[in-house]
């Protein structure tokens, strides 16, 4: 049968696989740029990705790459599409039908990210869907072209040039729809909606900060973290971009009354601003993952005053606009000594886009992975016993509370000094207790008490600095806190999972 000698080169086969590819991401991206710029196929499955992904490559990815480990996995993604492509286009070379096959499934992988997403209406369905269709479509008309054009014996220099240009036509076009849905992604103007907030100010003066509350300028650094240097962590493949004018908060479950608020709702209530340390729960001993910032915001005390909650609701689980979810002590948030902020403002700005504009949570005292959500768009009233936030089932603790810990911020490890008197200084937090005590010792000679920078309250880091006397050569410096209710750090060393790292921070420096 002539059919059956009709078989594409390598080269085509692999180059209709390849366009065809291109053809589905970008058409699906171009679709969702118009519709729902959160669906498209490409970003909804590299959020699903990241979902899905074992913890320990999860981990991996954030220890080796820091914070390029989102350009990592799209590079991945896309060798691993590219990948697919060269596949399906080989497997292809007689029938259609296979590349066909590829593109269904993963039309179909698509669909269920973001299908899955809490945030995309059903509108957002028709981007995956054109996806699939380009795919699918894309891949059958661009192989009958090309057995036309380059693999029947009535194929001629004639019809392979036809074909080769008009796949270097489909070419242009995918390139086109695909920079097409980035412009499109960007009219989602979430700058333009954080200019219009305006300055946002709290209702009362806040309490006043005391002088000598840091000393930056020998060694720690300021007491308040600027918003771009604040550190960020994150499982958000594409920050969210929200709109403040189309945020709305839902508070449900376990409560008397649901209710809903939107972003006028919030800032219009009595504002409060609040200095309140942040700390991962991923932050090695002397890790950069800890912060602190003036939040300003209404304490979510006050709203689940006014929703109600049963009695048992012993779990807070608030979701973000991308699925990330956070399960806190309902106790913790209800604590009138402590400040559990829906926040809306940071450092005098509306809060940064990628700090979680246009709200968030802020729970002192909690690592940020059981409470701190950015882009929250949902808080529900629950029990521990039915619900588990988004880090839970990947082997972190449910209950996390920061640990007393301090930080030798100078000298530098490795670092060469004078000989003499060596300043030593750092951080040390221990929010909600209070940092009572910050000792130093050299070579494991006696602790030496550090000085203490002015308590600001006991929600935020607290600075030190020690004045020690070193010889020429070779040294390591110890670093210990002990907190309010007496505790003091232990020496034994801990991994970061499953809730925080334990240990005294060293560092090795040499005397000139
Ligand atoms: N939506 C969302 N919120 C989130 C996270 C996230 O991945 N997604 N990570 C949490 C974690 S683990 C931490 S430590 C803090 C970090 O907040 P920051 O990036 O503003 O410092 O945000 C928390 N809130
Ligand atoms: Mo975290």
């Amino acid at each position: 049968m002539d059919n059956e000698q009709a078989k594409l080169p390598r080269g085509i086969a692999v180059w209709i696989g390849v366009l065809a590819m291109g053809a589905a991401v970008a058409v699906g991206h171009l679709v969702a740029g118009i519709v729902e710029p959160n669906a498209s196929p490409v970003v909804a499955v590299g959020n699903a990705t990241i979902e899905v992904a074992p913890p320990w490559l999860e981990r991996f990815a954030v220890d080796t790459f820091g914070k390029s480990d989102k350009l990592v996995l799209a590079i991945g993604t896309g060798i691993v599409l590219l990948a697919v492509a060269v596949i399906a286009g080989l497997l292809s070379r007689r029938e259609p039908w296979p590349g066909m096959v590829f593109a269904l499934l993963l039309g179909g992988l698509a669909m269920i990210a973001v299908l899955t997403r809490p945030d995309l209406g059903l509108l957002a369905f028709i981007a995956p869907l054109a996806s699939l269709a380009a795919g699918v479509l894309g891949f059958r008309w661009l192989h009958g072209a090309a057995l036309r054009g380059t693999a029947t014996p009535a194929a001629d220099g004639l019809s392979r040039r036809r074909f080769l240009r008009t796949s270097g036509g489909v070419a242009a076009a995918v390139g086109a729809a695909g920079a097409g849905g980035w412009l499109l992604a960007d009219r989602v103007d979430s700058e333009g909606s954080r200019a219009a907030v305006g300055s946002l100010t709290p209702s009362a003066p806040p309490p006043p900060t005391p002088a000598g509350v840091d000393f930056a300028g020998r060694g720690t650094p300021t007491f308040i973290t600027s918003n771009k240097d604040f550190y960020r962590i994150d499982t958000a493949y594409s920050v969210p971009r929200l709109l403040a004018e189309e945020w709305q908060l839902r508070i449900h479950g376990m409560v008397d009354r649901e209710r809903t608020y939107t972003f006028d709702d919030i800032r219009r209530r009595v504002l409060v601003e609040r200095p309140i340390t942040m700390a991962c729960v991923s932050n090695e001993v002397g890790g950069p993952y800890i912060s602190t910032a003036r939040f300003l915001g209404v304490p979510i005390r006050e709203l689940l005053n006014e929703t109600g909650v049963r009695p048992g609701a012993d779990q807070v689980l608030s979701t973000s606009s991308d699925g990330f979810t956070a399960g806190s002590p309902t106790e913790a948030l209800l604590d009138p000594r402590r400040d559990a902020l829906l926040a809306i403002g940071m450092n005098g700005e509306p809060l940064p886009i990628e700090h979680g504009f246009p709200a968030r949570i802020v729970v002192p005292g909690l690592y940020g992975y059981v409470s701190a959500t950015k882009w929250v768009v949902d808080i529900e009233l629950t029990t521990f016993a039915a619900k588990q936030g988004y880090w839970i089932p990947r082997g972190w603790s449910v209950r996390a509370p920061v640990k007393t810990q301090s930080r030798i911020d100078a000298p530098r490890d490795g670092a060469s000094v004078p000989a003499g008197e060596v300043t030593v200084a750092g951080i040390a937090w221990a929010p909600t207790i209070g940092i009572a005590k910050v000792e130093v010792r050299l070579d494991g000679g006696a602790w030496q008490p550090a000085e203490l920078a002015a308590e600001v309250n006991d929600q935020t880091w607290r600075m030190w600095l020690a004045r020690v006397p070193v010889p020429r050569g070779g040294h390591k410096v110890e670093v210990r806190a002990t907190d309010r209710s007496g505790y003091t750090q232990t020496e034994t060393r801990t991994e970061v999972a499953p809730d925080g790292a334990t240990g005294w921070h060293a560092i090795n420096f040499s005397a000139r």
